[in-house]
């Protein structure tokens, strides 16, 4: 008698590496902070709150991604710089819901950081998860192109005032105000774009990337993060809070600079599909080893979450 095995729907070629790299992450990402058993334990469970909940891990993906496009063998190496980029991404998610700033009580499907702990521990949680990045990245074993010093000082200054934090202050200063769409993509290009592109990076100096790679890898995250964020502009006003694990339709209430506020919803699909585009040619450079990266990039596109 022959055995059947149960049928399992075939899993495409990108969800299926999409679906190993994250378990990577995930089992990296509860290494990457003490357990709650240490002392104190509210920060240590606050830390892990957020960071265990379960986003998409895009950025990790993507320095793991960039890595293994410019010949990386060995992934247990680059899991440490792509955690700390999920670390810097959780404490800017942590603090961009605190009631000073976004004051938001939905992320990732559970009720914010500082409605659980309290302000006080969720600005704490925020902080302790930016500087635990640090120490992760002091980790890795760097290759001769690319010191380690170098890799600290991209990540320290792409979380610093003049990206990530720029991106945040512009933001705040942008609310109620009618903004040109080159001063809303002065705010993604620092607010979101900066810290793919250091993921990106990372990944990439790490692996010992040739000038051309590395260049390659920018310009591709660069467009690619201006396209996520304008994606992620449209789903505001397009998708459920259910879809998005965050509340839906805040942008608008909140007069925030957002694409589809300056262009429309029509003219906003269009440049997410132009940066799209543009994001993929900057692949080009690296042939097939750039297939995988393509591949991530057309789904963004086309993501409901
Ligand atoms: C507080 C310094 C500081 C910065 C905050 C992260 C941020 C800047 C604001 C949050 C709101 C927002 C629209 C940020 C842009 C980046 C972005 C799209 C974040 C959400 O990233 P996803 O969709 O989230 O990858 P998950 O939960 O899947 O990781």
């Amino acid at each position: 008698m022959t055995s059947r095995k149960a049928v399992r729907p075939q899993a495409d070629g990108l969800s299926l590496y999409l679906e190993r790299r994250r378990k990577l992450v995930e089992q990296a990402l509860t290494r990457a902070v003490p357990t709650a058993s240490v002392r104190p334990a509210t920060i240590h469970k606050a830390m892990r709150y957020s960071l265990l909940a379960g986003g998409k891990r895009l950025r990790p993906i993507l320095t793991l991604a960039a890595a293994e496009a410019c010949g990386a063998k060995d992934l247990q190496n680059i899991l440490p710089a792509a955690c700390a980029a999920e670390l810097i991404h959780t404490y800017s998610l942590i603090h961009d819901d605190l009631p000073c700033m976004d004051d938001d009580d939905l992320r990732r499907g559970r009720p914010t950081s500082h409605k659980v702990f309290g302000e006080g521990v969720a600005v704490l949680a925020g902080d302790a998860l930016l500087t635990r990045a640090f120490s992760l990245l002091a980790q890795v074993t760097p290759a001769k192109r690319y010191p380690l010093s170098l890799l600290l000082e991209e990540t320290a200054d792409a979380a610093g005032s003049l990206q990530l934090i720029a991106g945040q202050v512009a933001d705040l200063e942008a609310e109620g105000k009618k903004l040109t769409i080159s001063e809303v993509r002065f705010i993604h290009e620092r607010k979101t774009a900066a810290m793919i592109v250091l993921s990106l990076r990372l990944g990439a100096m790490i692996a010992g990337a040739s000038p051309g790679q590395l260049k390659a890898l920018t310009e591709f995250g660069q467009a690619l993060g201006l396209a996520f964020q304008i994606q992620d502009d449209i789903l505001d006003v397009t998708a459920t809070s259910q879809q998005l694990g965050k509340s839906a339709g805040k942008d608008l209430k909140a007069s925030k600079a957002t694409y589809p506020a300056v262009m429309g919803l029509a003219a906003s699909h269009k440049e997410a599909a132009k940066q799209t585009r543009a994001a993929l040619r900057a692949l080009d450079p690296l042939g097939a080893r750039g297939e995988r990266l393509r591949e991530l990039g057309e789904s963004l596109l086309k993501r409901q979450g």
